[in-house]
C-alpha cells in the first residue's frame, strides 16, 4: 500500500501568536495595563509569573519586553501579507482584553480596540486566512487584579462574559473559530500569568488556584453557550498545554506518578470536553481539604456547554518518577520534568520528541473523541542571520518536519480527527516563559534583541520557503 502524503482536504495550516508577545503599543489608543505587561525579563520573572513576587506596575531597573514587543500593532498588514505569501489557511492570534475593556469592569467597550481587531480580521480574510481567536492568552487587566484579585473572584465571570458577548457580536461573520483560555492548565504552574493570581502570605495556594480554575471553567462554558447562541456557525475550543508524561522506569509507582501528572492537566479538559468534574479530582480535594464554592447552575452550565473541539500546544513530552531519590530535572520550563535520556534537547532544555506528539494526539483522542487542533508547536532556538537577515534554520525545519510526519501517522495510521496545525510564533516574538527575544520560533526573522534594540525589520528565513511548499502541497512535500 502506498503511503498517503497529503493531509485531508481543508486541513487548516497556519501559524500562531499572542497579543502581548507581539503587539507592543501597550498604552496606545486607550489600551489599559495588563498582568502580561508588568512581567520583566530576568531573574525575577519566574517568581512574578508564579505569583510569588508581587509586581503590579513598572519598576525601575527592569526591562519589560511586552511594552513594544515586535510592534505588530503597527506592522500587522505587512506581517499578514507575509503569512499569506506562505499560504496560511488560518492565523491564530489573541485579542488583548485591555484594548477592548481597558480596566475590565467598564460597561462600554473601547471602540479603538474593537476597530483595530476588526481591521486585522478583515485583512486576514482578504487573503482567505481564517482567524482563529484566543479570547484570553494569559492576559488579565491589572485593574481586575488589584480591585478583585483576578480569577480567584467570582465577579470575573461577569467581566469575562461581557468581553465574550462583545467579541461574538462585533465579529460575527468574521471569526468562526474561538479558544476560551490559552493553556488553561497554566493556572497551576504560572498562576499570575495564567490567571492574575498573586498570593498573600500564609494563603492555601492550592485552594486559591482550584477556585480560580473553577471560575475559568464556568466562564469557558458560558462563553461556549453564548458563542453558539449568537452564531450557530461558531466553533469553540478549549486549549491545553499538552505533552504526555512517561514513567521514568517500568516500576509501577513511576507509571502511577506519570498518570497523576497527566491528570493534573486532563482535569481541565475532562470538565470542558465531558462536562463534569472527574472523581479523581473530587477525591483529591477531599483529601487535601480543598473546598470549592460552586452552584448547581455552574454544574448545569458545565454539563450542557462542552467544547466543539480540543486544541493544545505541544513542544515536548515529559517524564515522571514516583521515586523521591530521582531528581534530575530538565532546565528552563515551568513544567518540571525528569530528563529523558533517549531524547535530544533544544538550547533551552526542552526535549524533542516527535513520536510524543503522535502519542499525545492518540491519548487525547482516546479520552475525548472530539476533533483536535494543534495550535502550538515549534522549536525555540538562537538564529544567526546573515547581512540580509536570512537565517538558514535547518534545525527548525527538521523539528517541524518530524512533528508533521507524526501528525500524519496519527491521522492515517491511527485515525484521529485533526482539524489543523498552527506553528508557534510564526513570526519571531517575545518568549512567554523567559521574556527573551532571542528564543525564536519564526519563519520570519525580526531584528530585535533581548534588550529591545533593533530595527524591527522583518526578513524571511529558510523555513519560510519550506513551509510555503508544505502548505502548497498540503503536506506532500514532506516524504
Ligand atoms: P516560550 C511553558 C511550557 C509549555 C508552554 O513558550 C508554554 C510555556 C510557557 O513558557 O507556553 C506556551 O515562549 C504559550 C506561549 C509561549 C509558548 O508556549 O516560553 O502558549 O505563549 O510563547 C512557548 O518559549
Amino acid at each position: 500500500m502506498t503511503e498517503i502524503l497529503q493531509f485531508p482536504d481543508g486541513f487548516l495550516w497556519g501559524g500562531a501568536t499572542a497579543a502581548n508577545q507581539c503587539e507592543g503599543a501597550y498604552n496606545l489608543d486607550g489600551r489599559g495595563l495588563a498582568n502580561v505587561d508588568v512581567v520583566p525579563i530576568g531573574a525575577d520573572r519566574e517568581a512574578i509569573i508564579t505569583g510569588q513576587k508581587k509586581m503590579f506596575s513598572f519598576e525601575e531597573d527592569y526591562f519589560y519586553p511586552a511594552k513594544e514587543a515586535i510592534d505588530m500593532y503597527h506592522h500587522y498588514k505587512e506581517d499578514i501579507a507575509l503569512f499569506a505569501e506562505m499560504g496560511f489557511k488560518t492565523y491564530r492570534l489573541s485579542v488583548a482584553w485591555t484594548r477592548i475593556f481597558p480596566k475590565g469592569d467598564e460597561t462600554v467597550p473601547n471602540e479603538a480596540g474593537l476597530a483595530f481587531y476588526e481591521d486585522l480580521f478583515k485583512e486576514c480574510l482578504k487573503y482567505g486566512i481564517q482567524p482563529l481567536v484566543t479570547i484570553t492568552h494569559f492576559d488579565c487587566p491589572m485593574h481586575l487584579i488589584e480591585e478583585y484579585g483576578g480569577w480567584r473572584n467570582r465577579r470575573m465571570l461577569d467581566f469575562y462574559e461581557k468581553l465574550c458577548r462583545t467579541l461574538f457580536t462585533r465579529y460575527k461573520g468574521l471569526v468562526k473559530y474561538w479558544l476560551t483560555f490559552n493553556e488553561i492548565n497554566m493556572i497551576l504552574h504560572a498562576p499570575f500569568m495564567g490567571a492574575g493570581l498573586c498570593f498573600e502570605e500564609g494563603e492555601n495556594q492550592e485552594q486559591v488556584k482550584y477556585q480560580a480554575a473553577h471560575h475559568e471553567l464556568v466562564a469557558s462554558a458560558m462563553a461556549t453557550k453564548i458563542a453558539h447562541e449568537i452564531d450557530p456557525e461558531n466553533k469553540v475550543g478549549c486549549m491545553l498545554a499538552a505533552g504526555q508524561y512517561y514513567p521514568n522506569t517500568a516500576h509501577p509507582r513511576d507509571y502511577w506518578a506519570a498518570m497523576e501528572e497527566d491528570r493534573k492537566s486532563y482535569f481541565f479538559i475532562d470538565v470542558q470536553a465531558r462536562g463534569e468534574y472527574p472523581n479523581y479530582a473530587k477525591k483529591q480535594w477531599e483529601r487535601e481539604g480543598i473546598e470549592i464554592q460552586m452552584t448547581a447552575e455552574d454544574l448545569d452550565l458545565l454539563k450542557n456547554n462542552t467544547v466543539d473541539f480540543v486544541s493544545f500546544s505541544y513542544y515536548a513530552s515529559r517524564v515522571a518518577s514516583g521515586d523521591p531519590e530521582v531528581k534530575e530535572l530538565t532546565a528552563g520550563n515551568v513544567f518540571a520534568s525528569i530528563k529523558n535520556p533517549y531524547l535530544e534537547s533544544s538550547e533551552w532544555g526542552w526535549q524533542i520528541d516527535p513520536l510524543g506528539l503522535r502519542i499525545t494526539l492518540n491519548a487525547i483522542w482516546d479520552r475525548y473523541q472530539k476533533p483536535m487542533f494543534i495550535v502550538e508547536n515549534g522549536l525555540g532556538a538562537i538564529d544567526t542571520p546573515d547581512e540580509n537577515g536570512y537565517v538558514a534554520d535547518d534545525y527548525r525545519i527538521a523539528y517541524l518536519e518530524s512533528h508533521i510526519k507524526a501528525m500524519r501517522d496519527a491521522i492515517y495510521k491511527d485515525g484521529v480527527d485533526l482539524l489543523g496545525y498552527t506553528t508557534w510564533g510564526s513570526i519571531d516574538l517575545v518568549s512567554a516563559g523567559t521574556g527573551e527575544m532571542n528564543k525564536r520560533y519564526g519563519f520570519i526573522y525580526v531584528d530585535r534583541d533581548n534588550a529591545g534594540h533593533g530595527s524591527l525589520k522583518r526578513s524571511k528565513k529558510k523555513s519560510f520557503y519550506w513551509y510555503k511548499d508544505v502548505i502548497a502541497s498540503n503536506g506532500a512535500s514532506i516524504e
